[in-house]
């Protein structure tokens, strides 16, 4: 069940965002792995609008609901987000990461845009959904919510949020997967390997805060991809090209407490957990344009 579901948001995802697949293709035609499936994927993450029918409080409930347990709160404050991540139930699935906009705390101007689309949500959508129909749930994760937003009011709150901008046009979509790294073969394994791989085959590396972003303890290293342009098509017709998604890569080091194991007995739990405000603060920019002007 939590399979279908995820499998439908791996599928729409890749769709979207050619980097996926190409990273993918790289990775087989290079020997690092035989097919997609043995990429172990570490979290996928979601963006919402902090707004009381909807935001993080009704996410969440497909996702405790299938398991999940909700682990840590992340607070940016120059960015006007929360965010938290949820654990699951089971080893082979991702952890989640979703994040929030502090909607309230923005412009009025803003607040004004953001509210003409989310009022239309009168009450919270997920109330409403039988969430052991998977079929039902992967098709509310990929429908409109609210009405498709002008350019004018997108390129508002793009100038305030790069964030709010991409909610209001993408919604639920995914916005990034992340390839675990650290169970590769030798040379591909750490972060800095395989940036150096990627950049080999020609993508480009988000590189605010520099192109890794390693935790205080030194065990959670990070690195993305900027965002694919896509073109959006906006309320009145016009096509403009906006961010979409990107692909993340993680390194999670063996704890000190079992770094006496042998490699072959190294299991999830023996590796540094969760996330990094210091760390995501940077990733977020991956679809911010400062980055995504670096994609071609
Ligand atoms: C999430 C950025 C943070 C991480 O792993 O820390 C993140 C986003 O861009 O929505 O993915
Ligand atoms: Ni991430």
């Amino acid at each position: 069940m939590l399979k279908d579901v995820l499998n439908g948001l791996m599928e729409r995802y890749q769709q979207r965002v050619p980097d996926v697949g190409a990273v993918i293709a790289a990775m087989i035609k290079e020997g690092i792995i035989t097919q997609a499936d043995d990429i172990e994927n570490d979290h996928i993450a979601f963006r919402t609008m902090g707004v009381p029918q909807l935001g993080v409080q009704s996410l969440e409930k497909i996702f405790l609901h299938y398991g999940y347990t909700k682990m840590d709160k992340y607070h940016f404050p120059a960015k006007k987000l929360d965010a938290w991540w949820y654990a699951p139930s089971e080893p082979q699935y991702p952890r989640i990461f979703i994040s929030e906009l502090r909607v309230a705390e923005l412009s009025a101007a803003a607040q004004t845009i953001i509210h003409h689309y989310t009022d239309e949500v009168k009450t919270d959508p997920v109330n409403a959904l039988d969430l052991d129909d998977s079929k039902a749930v992967d098709a509310f994760l990929h429908s409109a919510l609210w009405q498709t937003p002008t350019l004018a009011d997108y390129k508002v709150l793009a100038a305030e949020s790069e964030y709010a901008a991409w909610v209001i046009y993408n919604r639920y979509y995914l916005n990034h997967f992340t390839v675990s790294v650290h169970n590769l073969p030798p040379g591909y394994n750490t972060v800095a390997d395989f940036n150096q791989f990627l950049e080999k085959h020609g993508f480009h590396l988000n590189d605010s805060g520099g192109k890794i972003k390693t935790s205080p303890d030194g065990r959670l290293l990070q690195s993305a991809t900027v965002a694919g342009m896509i073109t959006a098509t906006f309320s009145g017709g016009e096509q403009f090209p906006i961010a979409g998604s990107y692909v993340e890569f993680a390194e999670r080091k063996v704890l000190p407490a079992f770094a006496h194991l042998p490699a072959s007995e190294i299991r999830r739990e023996h590796r540094r957990e969760g996330f990094e405000a210091g760390n995501a603060d940077k990733i977020f920019e991956s679809t911010y344009a400062a980055q995504t002007k670096k994609s071609s």
